[in-house]
């Protein structure tokens, strides 16, 4: 698990107002859009989204406050979502309850291990891990068009496993890599490429924390890869091949936490 650091915030930062307009470049969809198709439900009118409360709560536990982690989540969710976004004044549990009497409708929160979002209302909650695979697998596959071969994913941990949920709901075939798998029982184990380094792939899921174990010979001038992983996995040498590398640091995950946190 990788914990984010100030200097991804600051690039997350330099990259919101840029990201719609590339998303909507590649995808033709906003990042809302991606978030919604990520999550499997219908978009919202923005008069109902402008309307929704939604508390972002820092955590001192564990290794404490990353610069300002919970400002980012907020400024995101304003920014891609139109939701009223606020920070609360407390931190772990006295703001968690700040939140709750403020009268917010979903709450965000993230310590080491776990970031989350829950509806007050109906108890639904999202794992950033989980949403963060399913938003760049859809990243993937409206980036792509057609996918006529074998999406890759690397790494069988949450990501992964949200990556391979949303690719097998759709239909597409996977196969996939972790050198100590420890995974769910939706995952076929029979898909498992223990030699992926030995061949080139059309489309990549990068969802390790491995920094540039990804060469060039393991892509083409086709190759579209979504890499959420933190380091980024791929060679520069990879990264010049490659038709389109898709990678943000936070912001779609959190766009698709909300969106499944208001599934019905
Ligand atoms: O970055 C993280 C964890 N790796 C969880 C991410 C799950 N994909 N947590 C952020 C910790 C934030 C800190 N507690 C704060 O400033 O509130």
């Amino acid at each position: 698990m990788t914990l984010l650091n100030e200097s991804n915030l600051r690039s997350i930062t330099v990259r919101i107002p840029i990201l719609n307009s590339r998303y909507q470049r590649i995808t033709g969809k906003t990042v809302y859009e991606i978030g919604c198709h990520a999550a499997g439900v219908e978009p919202m009118p923005m008069s109902e989204r402008r309307s929704l409360k939604v508390a972002s709560v820092p955590v001192t536990a564990g290794g404490g406050l990353i610069g300002n982690f919970a400002e980012v989540v907020a400024i995101i969710l304003q920014r891609f979502t139109d939701v009223e976004a606020f920070v609360t004044q407390g931190t772990d549990v006295t703001g968690f309850q700040e939140a709750i009497l403020a009268g917010a409708d979903i709450i965000f929160t993230a310590d080491d291990v776990t970031c989350l979002a829950y509806n007050v209302h109906t108890g639904k909650q999202s794992d950033n891990s989980l949403a963060t695979g399913r938003a760049f697998a859809a990243l993937l596959e409206l980036a792509s068009g057609m996918i006529d071969d074998e999406v890759l994913v690397l790494g069988m941990g949450k990501v992964g496993i949200g990556a391979y949920r949303f690719l097998t709901e759709k239909g597409i075939p996977v196969k996939w890599y972790d050198p100590k798998p420890n995974i769910s029982n939706d995952i076929d184990r029979e898909m498992i490429e223990p030699r992926w380094k030995d061949a080139c792939w059309k489309y990549i899921i990068d969802a390790t924390y491995t920094p540039c174990f990804i060469d060039a010979e393991n892509v083409s001038a086709d190759s579209v890869v979504a890499a959420p992983g933190i380091p980024f996995g791929l060679t520069s040498e990879a990264v010049d091949k490659s038709r389109l590398i898709i990678h943000d640091e936070l912001e779609t995950g959190i766009v698709t936490m909300i969106c499944e946190a208001m599934q019905a």
